[in-house]
């Protein structure tokens, strides 16, 4: 049977939560939540595996709109590992009460504009059937992992194939294993090190090396995790005036204008505290300016030079090809010490092709790796992946696939033009990926529920981006991200890491202050951009 609510809320993590809290407490609406997972947590329910932490500090990567949440909850380290993260999320949902709202283990597999009735009908693959007026879709930017079929051969190999999202909940006793690893982004680099300690060896397999600087992570003590319980507004007043949403001391202006010993001083202070900061608080210019980011380049590939102590694997690790902070920045712990370990070797992909996986592991190069376990770290097919998968039609037979073929379309990263109703938390061409995630997950629960009541106040049925709202926006985006070195990596920021996938505009690179001023003003000039019923869309400020 039907069920029918005011508001379906897809995805039980940062973004349900607080979405199904902020439509049914404070708008009085019904809602129904839908997740595939077991349980809430989103990404952090299914990123199990070992050595999975957030590389924002646990008290900015909280949300911050109830006092009482901030005063309860304790971190235990400046940075929180994944089972803590679960914990506190699902500290949350138990807090909020909205545990229960969500059906569990439910993925949405059609999502249908009804014109006449003016409603959404989504069907889930447990037989679920739901209509509602409004979508909340939070389904998570790096929730869908890149298909094996990349790996021509992977079904026949013989031994167990991992999947860093989908790691088993009851974990994996790798000891006395031979683990193949393909993959060196942030989720490899966080977790081959914990897999050394463990298997017989570990066989990284890396097709572009990355820039990995210290994360800093420290525990907190008690009386730290009560200071910053105690102290919480303090810290975070005024974070989300800045670029990521992190209190994050500010750039100088330029790398180049400054002198070889100033900026060795600046780098060297930076690396010493660890975090995003040695690239975002370095110099502005590092962003936009080849030159300028070399000298900072170069100082991590002589801090790599320095913990490796093979000089031939230390240069295969060292990058050139890309920028560094055009791909995903990479943290780490002691990821280049692991390179010193007697059962860890590295395989260059450069250098030696991966061609296929055979019964017995990985040919690369012409030569056989004999494995017991290959582990698939590599990647997802980011921010517009689990959209494309909900089998989305808009207004007049719309698909969303169809829609989005060359990149995807949106007004503010929000809506879009044939999708009446629907708002994106954190989707493409938003403020995602550089913007502290549960920050923008607050702000765009807020702007998709005040416009939600705006339409119910004006006694609208409707409100839905216009498209040429929709194409000013793509080209203000469009000029921004082309202002940054972005555009010069192969990365999941462009699109470039799926086969097919097109290298398009996916990110909003100007920084948090700016993307929250340009929605603000959108709000401001009521709701331009959106027809609100019957009523034409306003002009765009
Ligand atoms: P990433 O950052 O996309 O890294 C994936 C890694 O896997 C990267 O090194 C890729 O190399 C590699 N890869 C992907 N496909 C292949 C193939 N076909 N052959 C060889 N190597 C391949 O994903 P992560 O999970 O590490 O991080 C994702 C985000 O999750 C992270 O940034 C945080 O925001 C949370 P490539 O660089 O494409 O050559």
């Amino acid at each position: 049977m039907k069920q029918h609510s005011d508001v379906i809320v897809i995805g039980a993590g940062f973004s349900g939560l607080y979405a199904v809290h902020k439509v049914r407490d404070e708008l009085g609406l019904s809602v129904q939540g839908i997740d595939a997972a077991g349980g809430p947590g989103g990404t952090w329910w299914w990123n199990r595996y070992p050595g999975a932490r957030c590389d924002i500090e646990s008290i900015h990567y909280s949300y911050s709109f109830s006092d009482e949440i901030q005063r309860e909850w304790r971190w235990s380290e400046r940075y929180a590992a994944q089972p803590e993260i679960l914990r506190y999320l699902e500290f949350v949902a138990d807090k909020l009460k909205v545990r229960e709202a969500f059906r569990y283990n439910a993925r949405v597999t059609a999502m249908v504009w009804d014109e006449s009735a003016k409603r959404w009908n989504v069907t889930t693959d447990d037989g679920g059937s739901y209509s509602a007026r409004f979508i909340i879709a939070g389904g998570g930017n790096v929730g869908v992992p890149k298909s094996r079929a990349e790996f021509p051969g992977i079904d026949s190999f013989g031994g167990q194939v991992l999947t860093t999202s989908r790691w088993p909940k009851e974990g994996v006793d790798l000891s006395g294993k031979r683990v193949g690893v393909i993959g060196t982004g942030s989720t490899s680099v966080q977790m081959v090190p914990n897999l050394a300690r463990q298997a017989a060896h570990i066989t990284l397999f890396q097709r572009t090396p990355n820039y990995a600087v210290p994360l800093g992570n420290a525990p907190l003590d008690e009386d730290k995790q009560r200071w910053n319980a105690e102290n919480w507004k303090q810290l975070r007043a005024k974070t989300r005036d800045r670029f990521m949403g992190v209190p994050l001391e500010s750039p100088e202006p330029s790398a180049l204008a400054a002198s070889p010993e100033k900026r060795r001083e600046r780098f060297d202070r930076l690396w010493k505290v660890g975090g995003f900061g040695v690239l975002a608080s370095s110099y502005a210019d590092v962003l936009t300016d080849e030159k300028a980011n070399e000298t900072l380049a170069e100082y991590v590939r002589e801090k790599i030079r320095a913990r490796v102590k093979d000089p031939k694997v230390a240069e295969s690790l060292c990058p050139t090809d890309h920028p560094y902070g055009t791909k995903r920045p990479v943290l780490e712990a002691d990821y280049y010490d692991m390179f010193n370990r007697d059962n860890v070797s590295l395989v260059d992909l450069r250098a030696s092709p991966l061609e296929k996986v055979t019964a017995t592991g990985i040919r690369a190069g012409g030569k056989d790796h004999e494995l017991d376990v290959i582990v698939l770290a590599t990647g997802f097919d980011a921010i517009t992946g689990a959209l494309m998968q909900m089998g989305i039609v808009g207004r007049e037979g719309v698909k969303l696939t169809d829609r989005w073929a060359s990149g995807p379309q949106t007004y503010l990263g929000i809506c879009s033009a044939k999708f009446p109703n629907l708002f994106y938390i954190t989707g493409p061409t938003s403020a995602v990926v550089l913007y502290n995630n549960p920050m923008a997950i607050e702000d765009h629960v807020e702007f998709a529920t005040a416009a939600i009541k705006y339409t119910l106040d004006k006694g609208a049925e409707t409100i839905e981006a216009d498209e040429a709202a929709e194409r000013a926006w793509h080209k203000q985006v469009e000029g921004i991200l082309h202002t940054t070195l972005m555009p010069r990596a192969n990365s999941w920021y462009m699109g470039a890491n799926v086969p097919g996938k097109p290298r398009a505009v996916f990110i909003f690179a100007g920084g948090a202050p700016l993307y929250r001023a340009m929605c603000a003003d959108v709000v401001d000039h009521g709701y331009a951009g959106f027809s609100v019923g019957e009523a034409p869309a306003g002009r765009v400020p």
